[in-house]
């Protein structure tokens, strides 16, 4: 055997190998890491492509922002967010070029779609793009969902390449409060769950026969006398002009408008109760707490009337930064159609001398509508037609797919009937674009989802009826027809349990879906 030279270095070559393959090897088994497939994404996203890798958030991560105000707010949410999942708060830095490490908020020209954003994952880095910081936002959400719900071996991103948009520019939730009130802290919280999910409108529906919510100083019994009750007698409640502004602030910041809705002529017996004048008999009606429609009316001929409207939507309108005020219209049983069309007619024009767009109820095609008003179909197909052939937009909130105080089956304790069953199935399973003939794409803005509250006294109730059908409306809203399936939405939302759990949102854990209970521990995988 001959002698190795004394300074080979060809053993030390193999040495030094062997050491790295062993060194990798056991960084590989000791980093833990994540699958795309444990992750569960709802609104499901444009485009998704699955990469290798995992980056891991941890107390030393950085997010890096480049510079602009609103963006270091969107960023400063975040950073909420994800303190409260874990605990950790996050250290923020302004970009500078050639950082590729960290979280990276960023904005872009190159994209160009409302609300979109581009996502990358990668071992080292979670780069997120958009146009505006409300693109940046909706991607946030998206990195939250990324997120397993409780800590696991580390707070674990799967890597991921996402593209994504919105189908329609309007996707809403809406809550009665007239019937039940409820607090400047349940609607935030109601926001709070909206936002994750997506929606972008939070429609108000302020006042009715059982109540009227908002503080009007030019007209103040309205919430004093009006806003004493509720259904059922209890003591009801109102927002002060403060308060309100305090939640559409609220929303601002999550990129959700509130639309305030005054419901008119019919659902007016509070207004009716507050001031005898506002009726025709010159005489105050008494305050309802019972759960019937249709009796009320505004007198449609009276000039004190309008003064009344006109003053209600100048004060509103003052307080409101989003586009719409609805005008309600539904149901004016007690008004004769020749009173309520030019009733409509008018109310309409008040909206738009105040530099605001009129919604209403289905009904209001009645009217002469302008081509920008929007009508919201709620129950009548030939209704939403005829506003369609007016040259009006339509909101879709057909009362049988999307009223979310509908029983999910039979023996629900809460909620209404009349307009169906809804089950998550049902809730989740149809096409806002081919559901009435005539109405397609172009002229849909987009859906809502209202919930009516009846029934409902507390914010667990609504909850309970809200989720987790809401889910499913901010797919129809959000997600390309293209890529939604019940097969693969039940999965998703089955993953979405321990989100839910983790928000403490009383449920209803309905049978259709196979719940995912198991702590989201098991989903990291050591190799
Ligand atoms: C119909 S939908 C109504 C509401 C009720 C609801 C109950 C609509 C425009 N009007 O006044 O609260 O049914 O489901």
């Amino acid at each position: 055997m001959k002698p190795l030279k004394p300074f080979s270095t060809k053993p030390y070559f193999l040495l030094m190998f062997i050491a790295v393959v062993f060194l990798t090897s056991c960084e590989k088994k000791d980093k833990p890491h994540t699958h795309l497939s444990d992750r569960s994404l709802i609104p499901v996203p444009a485009q998704v492509h699955k990469m290798d890798g995992t980056f891991e958030i941890s107390k030393n991560t950085i997010l890096y922002t480049d510079g602009n105000k609103e963006l270091d707010k969107v960023a400063q949410q975040f950073i909420n967010d994800f303190k409260g999942l874990g605990n950790l708060e996050l250290k923020t830095a302004s970009l500078a070029e050639g950082i590729d490490n960290g979280i990276v908020f960023k904005l872009s020209q190159q994209i160009d779609t409302e609300e979109g954003y581009k996502l990358k994952v990668t071992n080292h880095q979670i780069q997120l793009e958009a146009k505006n910081p409300e693109g940046i936002f909706r991607g946030a959400q998206t990195i939250l969902q990324l997120l397993p719900a409780k800590q696991t071996e580390g707070w674990l991103v799967p890597a991921v390449e996402i593209e994504d948009f919105p189908q329609y520019a309007y996707r809403g939730a809406m809550l009665d409060v007239a019937r039940h009130f409820f607090s400047v802290n349940d609607v935030k919280r109601y926001i709070d769950l909206m936002a994750a999910y997506k929606f972008n409108v939070l429609h108000l529906h302020l006042t009715d026969d059982q109540g009227w919510r908002i503080e009007i100083k030019s007209w103040p019994k309205l919430t004093e006398i009006g806003g004493s009750t509720e259904v059922g007698g209890e003591k009801g409640g109102f927002y002060t002009q403060e308060e309100y502004q305090d939640i559409v602030k609220y929303a601002a910041e999550k990129y959700i408008t509130i639309i305030p809705e005054i419901d008119m002529p019919g659902h007016t017996n509070a207004a009716l109760a507050s001031y005898p004048e506002l009726n025709c008999n010159g005489k105050a009606t008494e305050l309802y707490t019972g759960t019937e429609v249709g009796f009320s009316s505004f007198c449609t001929d009276k000039e004190i009337t309008y003064k009344f409207i006109d003053d209600v939507i100048k004060e509103l309108v003052a307080l409101t930064p989003g586009p719409y005020i609805h005008i309600g219209g539904d149901e004016s049983h007690s008004t004769e159609l020749e009173d309520y069309i030019p009733f409509v007619n008018r109310v309409q024009d008040i909206v738009y001398k105040y530099g605001k767009t009129p919604i209403g109820w289905d009904e209001i095609r009645h009217a002469k509508l302008k081509n920008t008003s929007v009508v919201q179909f709620w129950a009548n197909k030939e209704n939403a037609l005829a506003a369609v052939q007016q040259g009006a937009k339509v909101l879709m909130s057909p009362a049988s797919k999307a009223y979310v105080d509908m029983k999910y089956d039979s023996i629900t304790p809460l909620g209404l009937s009349w307009a169906g069953i809804i089950n998550v199935k049902t809730a989740y399973n149809w096409d806002p674009a081919t559901l009435v003939d005539g109405i397609g794409k172009p002229e849909i803005v987009g859906i809502e989802a209202p919930l009516w509250t009846e029934t409902l006294s507390k914010i667990e109730d609504v909850e309970y009826m809200a989720y987790p059908r809401l889910l499913g409306y901010a797919e129809i809203g959000w997600s390309q027809d293209s890529l939604r399936y019940w097969d693969s939405y039940k999965k998703r939302l089955s993953m979405q349990y321990q989100y839910l759990k983790q928000k403490n949102i009383n449920f209803y854990e309905s049978k259709l879906i196979p719940w995912y209970k198991a702590t989201v521990d098991s989903t990291a995988h050591k190799h």
